[in-house]
């Protein structure tokens, strides 16, 4: 019984020696102190004892219990410290290594191209001026000389809001409004939203921004908007850019035409980007229709003036070289950052 004893502790005490976590422990409690443990059994086995010899083997016993006891608590220890001083270790943080960076924002195509745009004119003079994205009928078709059956207010065109409010299809009812509410001269240019029933494609949104520009004052000729529009086309494309007007038509202008700029990417030769003809259109304008001006309360026989109109999108396409609208609308950093 005593060697038993021996054997059965020595083996548990090795056991514990070798035991590499807490978890394996409590394996080891199990098989020697548990109630069907080994020397739980050895003590049941107490009954096959001589009587007198009884007390001395239940002492031996009780030591036996007590020294796995204290060597399992012993060894709890040891490998609780172990085990936190390997937790520590792995979250060590090493303050030499150089900081991840944080993305900043960064601004989109159309604002670049915009500010850009309000750069060039608020230094020939003009002021920036904006006005609602929800617009009565009245100024965004009837104040521009756009009748109740032209083609540009089909339904299919414009998003009504009821019978009067529409979402603004132009920037030019802020042109009308401020006409409505300054006095000659004036120079101003409406950047902002506006909205056409399209569908989507790689050239078309049915939300996208536009740039009008407006000049009235006593003597404005289409040599002052040609002379304009021809500074703005360098400022923007470079100094050797040359521009063409070709006649057009708008209801609120008189005469009309569209402004092409020789291609900035080959000079006009012809490449890919102008579509081999060297030229590419970048604007629509004309002398403001002297009934606008009276319809907004400016004397057509004492004023004139231009008026142009520039697709925000179309120039950060072109100046960014991005092939596709729906790029500018996703909002895909990857996409933005390269800007
Ligand atoms: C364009 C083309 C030509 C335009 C006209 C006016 C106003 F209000 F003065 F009549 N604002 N903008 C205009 C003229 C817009 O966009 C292609």
């Amino acid at each position: 019984m005593k060697e038993k004893l021996e054997q059965v502790c020595q083996e548990a005490l090795a056991r514990l020696e070798k035991a590499g976590s807490v978890e394996e422990l409590g394996v080891i409690r199990v098989a020697y102190l548990g109630k069907k443990g080994q020397l739980t059994e050895l003590l049941k086995g107490m009954r096959d004892v001589d009587p007198e010899d009884r007390p001395k083997v239940g002492q031996l016993v009780n030591e036996a219990r007590a020294r796995l006891e204290g060597s399992l608590e012993a060894r709890k220890k040891e490998l609780a410290a172990k085990a936190l001083e390997e937790q520590l270790r792995s979250e060590t943080i090493d303050v030499t290594l150089p900081a991840k960076r944080n993305r900043v924002g960064h601004r989109h195509p159309n604002t670049i191209a915009l500010e850009e745009l309000e750069r060039i004119f608020i230094g020939m003079g003009y002021e920036v001026v904006e006005g609602p994205e929800v617009e009565y009928d009245y100024y965004n078709f009837e104040a521009l000389n756009i009748p109740a059956n032209h083609p540009a207010k089909d339904e299919q065109d414009t998003f009504y809001i009821n019978k009067d409010i529409v979402l603004r299809t132009q920037t030019s009812p802020v042109q009308v409004r401020t006409m409505e509410q300054q006095k000659p001269p004036i120079r101003v240019i409406a950047p902002g939203r506006v909205f056409r029933s399209d569908e989507v494609d790689a050239t078309h949104s049915p939300c996208f921004h536009q740039v009008e520009g407006l000049v009235i004052d006593k003597g404005i000729t289409f040599a002052d908007l040609k002379g304009t529009l021809q500074d703005f086309a360098r400022e923007l494309f470079g100094p050797e850019t040359r521009v063409k007007f070709r006649p057009h038509h708008f209801p609120f202008t008189e005469p009309s035409a569209e402004m092409d700029v020789s291609c900035f990417k080959c000079g006009g030769k012809g490449c890919r980007m102008c579509k081999g003809n060297g030229w590419i259109e970048i604007l629509g304008c004309g002398m403001v229709h002297p009934k606008v001006l009276r319809m907004s309360g400016i004397d057509p026989d004492e004023y004139t003036g231009f008026a142009f109109g520039i697709g925000l999108e179309r120039i950060a396409l072109l100046k960014y070289e991005i092939d596709d609208m729906r790029l500018l609308y996703e909002n895909d950093e990857r996409f933005l950052r390269q800007f």
